[in-house]
């Protein structure tokens, strides 16, 4: 009973028969069951034995939330993926609570049955839960409700975050396609390195020509801890090849979160910038619009990332819309190729007319 009052709750509504909904309650029930809770250990635990991530996304907050000025403390709903020509696996990041809180997580399946599950979160305010062997038929709907601290302000707001897991099979042909049918019997390891887990940081996205509003207001790039753990950009610095360069002070106290995107933007006000969530404000910094490059060291000066782009020639080039990294290719080696990035495809925010996918996953490139 328990299990049908929580997800009515969400305000789906199911055409499908009784019969079709119990039985797809079993096994919702059953995935949601076989699913491991790594309270505790969010973040660091990755899909053993599938390591690199072939795929990855991030579940927008489907209710309007506060600003809470610090991306650190945002509420996020993270899903990463792994795939392979036979088999998929997927982990459910959940992030931003409230320490030793909880989460209630609901999954609904293709059919419309639904199954909720309370998520004990760890003291940092996450967990981590993997399907390491996800069979669903259909494509999951995935709601998490999570109580939150709103800033220092320490008011709990409770945000509601929503996200679809791809069926099994989509990402089962999609890793076919990618790699071709019969390819490697352990494909996991063709997909990204070979290093082991994913570290460092990538830069993956630029808006370097922002349309709706002026350059000197509109320009960012994004940035992405691959990592479990959160660093530190004190003393880091943004430079180009040329005289553009800028230090962030270790007054500043900018720490990236880990596994999360990250936006380093001209001007942090998201009314003026055209609608941007800006995480650090640089200066002494801008994009050209032609060729231009970025460069970012850590506090030791060793190079951590570059990007150099061109004015169009090998390189995706359209006023207006952001240089985005394909989505698969996140890693400091890919990103140094024109042909692996695209235009962004998404609008910047509700209602811009530029495109760019800012402090979320990029788009999957045409
Ligand atoms: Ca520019
Ligand atoms: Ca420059
Ligand atoms: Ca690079
Ligand atoms: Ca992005």
């Amino acid at each position: 009973m328990q299990e049908s009052l929580n997800c009515r709750t969400t305000g789906k509504t199911s055409s499908a028969r009784a019969g079709d909904a119990a039985s797809g309650a079993r096994t919702t029930r059953t995935l949601l069951a076989s699913m491991a809770l790594l309270a505790g250990a969010a973040g660091a635990q990755p899909l053993q034995g599938l390591e690199p991530l072939a795929h990855e996304f991030e579940a927008a907050p489907v209710m309007a939330q506060p600003d809470l000025g610090d991306t650190a403390l945002a509420p996020r709903l993270h899903v990463e993926i792994g795939r392979s020509p036979t088999r998929a696996a997927f982990a459910l990041d959940i992030s931003g609570g409230v320490a030793h809180g909880w989460a209630l997580l609901q999954l609904r399946d293709e059919g419309g049955a639904c199954s909720s599950q309370l998520v004990r979160l760890d003291g940092s305010g996450a967990a981590r839960l993997l399907r390491l062997d996800h069979r669903a038929g259909g494509p999951l709907e995935v709601t998490c409700t999570l109580p939150s601290h709103a800033s220092e302000l320490g008011l709990l707001t409770t945000q509601v975050l929503s996200t679809t897991v791809p069926s099994a099979d989509a990402m089962i042909a999609q890793s076919r396609a990618l790699l071709g049918y019969g390819a490697p019997t352990s494909p996991f390891a063709a997909l990204g390195s070979s290093a082991g887990p994913a570290s460092g940081v990538v830069i993956t996205e630029i808006m370097k020509d922002p349309a709706a509003v002026a350059d000197s207001a509109g320009e960012w790039f994004e940035v992405r801890n691959l990592g479990p753990t959160p660093i530190d950009l004190s003393g880091w610095s943004i430079r180009d090849s040329s005289s553009n360069g800028h230090t962030i002070p270790a007054t500043a106290g900018v720490v990236l979160p880990p596994r999360s995107y990250f936006v380093f933007g001209i001007n942090a006000s998201a009314s003026l910038n055209g609608g941007v969530t800006v995480g650090y404000k640089y200066s002494s910094f801008t994009l050209g619009n032609g060729a231009d490059d970025i460069q970012l060291y850590d506090a030791t000066g060793a190079l951590v990332d570059a990007v150099a782009y061109d004015d169009g020639v090998l390189w995706p080039d359209t006023p207006g819309k952001s240089l985005s990294l394909q989505r698969a290719l996140v890693d400091v080696t890919s990103n140094d190729d024109g042909a692996n990035w695209c235009d962004a495809l998404s609008p910047l925010s509700a209602g811009s007319t530029d495109n760019g996918t800012p402090r979320w996953a990029n788009n999957v490139c045409p």
